[in-house]
Order: C-alpha cells, then sequence, then structure tokens
C-alpha cells in the first residue's frame, strides 16, 4: 500500500454517485497508485438517505451539507456526481478551498458557466479533470493510439451516433433529466457531450456546426420517486422541458466532416453510444454495446483479405486492461470509472496535467452552445475556441 493518502469527498448518491463509488473502491486495489484513495466523505440532500448510502459504500462520513464538506481539512479531491445544475457552484467552492476536482459531464450548461469554473481552478492551482468515461473504455483509448500512429490515415468523416430507448414509453414519468433548470438540455447534453467528447479526442476541434432538437413527447406522467433512469409516477402531469432527440451536422478544424445523432427514443437501443470514422487508410468502429470490440479496416490489407477486423481489447497490452482481469476476460461500463480515477489520482500524486479537464469540458459546451445558437439563427454556427 502506498504511504501517501487522498481524501476523497464524493456529492451525489444516485447512479453515478454509485458509479464513482464503485471506482474509488476497486482502483486502488486493481492499480499499482502512489496515493491510496480514502472515500473520506459523501454529500447527498437528503441526509438520512446518504447516511444509509455511506454504510452501504464503505464512506467514512457523510453529510447534508457540502459546503461543509468541501472545506474539510482532511478532504483532498472533491468528485462531483450530482445533477449539472449543481456542477459550477460546487466545483468553484471546492478550487477555492484548494482541492482538486472531478466532475461528471456536462461541465456546465453554459460556456459562461464553464469559464469561471476553468478559471477557478486555474486560479487554485488545483488538478482538474471532466469524467468523461468512454474515451476510458480499452476499446476507445486503442483508437485514439492507432489514429495518433496514423493507421488510418487522413479522418475524413466522423459518424456518432448516441441512441437510448428508456424514454420511448409516454408514461415514463418525470425526473430532473427531463427538467430544463437541473439538467440544462435532454438528449443534447446528456449523450450529445459524450459524442461531442470523443469526437475531441479521437477527431480534433470542431469549428462549425448546425442543428436541430425536438421534444416529441412533451407532456409526462408528474415524478414519484426517481433514481438514475428510472422513475415511479406521482399524481398528475408534467411539461418536458427539454428535448428528446438532437442532431447535427460539424466541420472539424481539420476538414473532416461530422454527423452526430442523441437521442432517447430509439426503441431497442439500450446505450448505444457508437463512432464510426472513415480515413484515407482505414476506418475504425466502436460501439459501447460491444465495448470490448474495436472493428478495423486497414487498405494495406492484400486486396483477397479486405474486410473489417474485430480487435478484442482485452489483451495485457491493451490500454487499462492490463490490470484487471486474464487476457479475454472483458471490461464493463463501471471500469471506464476506475480508469479514469486511476489516471486522476497518479495525475495528482505527479503533478501532471489531467485529459480530458476542464478546459475540454468547456470546449464540449461551447459546441453544445454552438447547436443551440445555429437551432435559433437556422444557419451554421461558429464554435467558440477557450483560452
Ligand atoms: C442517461 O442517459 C445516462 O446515464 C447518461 O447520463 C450517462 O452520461 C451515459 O453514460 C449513460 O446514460
Amino acid at each position: 500500500m502506498p504511504s501517501s493518502k487522498l481524501n476523497v469527498c464524493l456529492i451525489g448518491y444516485k447512479f453515478m454517485g454509485k458509479a464513482h463509488s464503485q471506482a474509488w473502491r476497486t482502483v486502488g486495489r486493481f492499480f499499482d497508485l502512489d496515493a491510496e484513495p480514502v472515500m473520506k466523505i459523501i454529500c447527498g440532500r437528503d441526509a438520512a438517505a446518504v447516511a444509509e448510502f455511506a454504510e452501504r459504500w464503505g464512506w467514512e462520513q457523510s453529510s447534508g451539507d457540502w459546503q461543509s464538506a468541501v472545506r474539510q481539512d482532511d478532504v483532498d479531491l472533491v468528485d462531483i456526481s450530482s445533477p449539472g445544475s449543481t456542477h459550477a457552484e460546487i466545483a468553484i467552492a471546492a478550487a477555492q478551498a484548494g482541492k482538486h476536482v472531478f466532475c461528471e459531464k456536462p461541465l456546465a450548461f453554459t460556456v459562461a458557466d464553464s469559464k469561471k469554473m476553468l478559471a477557478a481552478v486555474r486560479e487554485a492551482g488545483v488538478k482538474h479533470m471532466v469524467n468523461f468515461n468512454y474515451r476510458r473504455c480499452p476499446a476507445v483509448s486503442l483508437a485514439r493510439q492507432m489514429i495518433e500512429a496514423g493507421e488510418i490515415g487522413e479522418i475524413r468523416h466522423m459518424r456518432c451516433t448516441y441512441l437510448q430507448d428508456w424514454l420511448v414509453d409516454p408514461n415514463f414519468p418525470m425526473n430532473w433529466r427531463m427538467r430544463k433548470e437541473a439538467a440544462g438540455s435532454g438528449s443534447h447534453g446528456d449523450l450529445g457531450a459524450h459524442s461531442i467528447d470523443l469526437a475531441r479526442f479521437l477527431t480534433g476541434e470542431i469549428d462549425e456546426v448546425v442543428g436541430m432538437k425536438k421534444t416529441f413527447i412533451t407532456e409526462r406522467p408528474a415524478e414519484g420517486t426517481s433514481h438514475g433512469i428510472t422513475a415511479t409516477a406521482g399524481e398528475g402531469t408534467e411539461q418536458v422541458t427539454v428535448d428528446d432527440s438532437s442532431v447535427f451536422l460539424a466541420k472539424f478544424a481539420n476538414g473532416a466532416l461530422g454527423t452526430f445523432e442523441a437521442t432517447r427514443l430509439a426503441p431497442g437501443r439500450k446505450n448505444h453510444n457508437r463512432f464510426e470514422i472513415n480515413g484515407s487508410k482505414g476506418s475504425l468502429v466502436w460501439c459501447f454495446e460491444r465495448l470490448n470490440e474495436l472493428d478495423y479496416y486497414s487498405t494495406s490489407d492484400p486486396g483477397t483479405q479486405q474486410g473489417f477486423r474485430t480487435i478484442f481489447a482485452t489483451e495485457g497490452a491493451h490500454p487499462y486492461a492490463g490490470a484487471w482481469w486474464p487476457p479475454g476476460h472483458m471490461l464493463g461500463y463501471d471500469h471506464s470509472f476506475s480508469n479514469a480515477a486511476s489516471d486522476l489520482v497518479q495525475d495528482i500524486v505527479h503533478d501532471r496535467p489531467c485529459a480530458p479537464d476542464f478546459h475540454d469540458g468547456a470546449q464540449c459546451v461551447a459546441v453544445l452552445e454552438a447547436v443551440d445558437q445555429s437551432i435559433e439563427s437556422g444557419s451554421w454556427a461558429q464554435v467558440e475556441r477557450i483560452e
């Protein structure tokens, strides 16, 4: 066990709170880290519920008061897993208290808030990371290595689709993810943000966009209880204030063309986060529903043998995979969170920049916002470059 410790304060104890708790529970056991993450304190609005969660998941303390918790002397890192509407206030308070900050996506709802968050972490000189977890699926990290090595040549197209179906049923009740004030937007910010991050990670910066969004089911049964993406109905109905579906076209700075589609209304698609990249020498295809596989087509294969091959990214040589199970023993959703936690701890200990950091988070918000501007104006919109 390493001699130094990194005390974590987690905010949020629902779906993302669980995913982050699982990461903090496992990361130090599978990875050789130079500091031991300690599950110091977890915060949530409902003090009784969060106390129960702390007991179940092994957090040392729990609290209903995040403002005090993020300032505790025995906290080194604040991990924000609460809804998007809370990110800016918590991240800025944590940075001002001198704590490193890990934040769920999207970083914020507006470029203006993202810039304030970026300024706060820069001013405080603390480490900052946004949890775009899909970057850390081994097959996706491998795709990046292959692109950097020139395996598919010059990129011409990137096709991103992020499709889910949990809102197909018009009787699925409201939860915070369908309220603009809590979620910022619907499929656009929740799912599109992931695709934009993968696009920036693999293909590069986006210069211009034009898009459209639609809410097909405008009213739903009111919320009774909700957890993650499940909910029970209460009395009456409530107006949906975010988009169900969003699509946009993009021009990348390197000349590539992009298409993006995000929806929660695609029957049969559960967590269909997929990209296809076509380059001058080959193509790469990945989909979260088969997250361990990366499909690769190379124009340099002999003519008689050309075709997509499936790389199973579960060998020790593949990014992150070696830290887990013997070859072929498959990783899942939760591993991407642990992989991120591992990089974050090592970046903090060794004083290295994190990726994706708040600058990446802000640049992603700039793309989301430019799409909204294009919808308002009915024409292409320039994406602001964040300093
Ligand atoms: C719900 O649509 C959700 O949980 C997103 O909020 C996550 O970011 C995504 O990874 C899976 O789907």
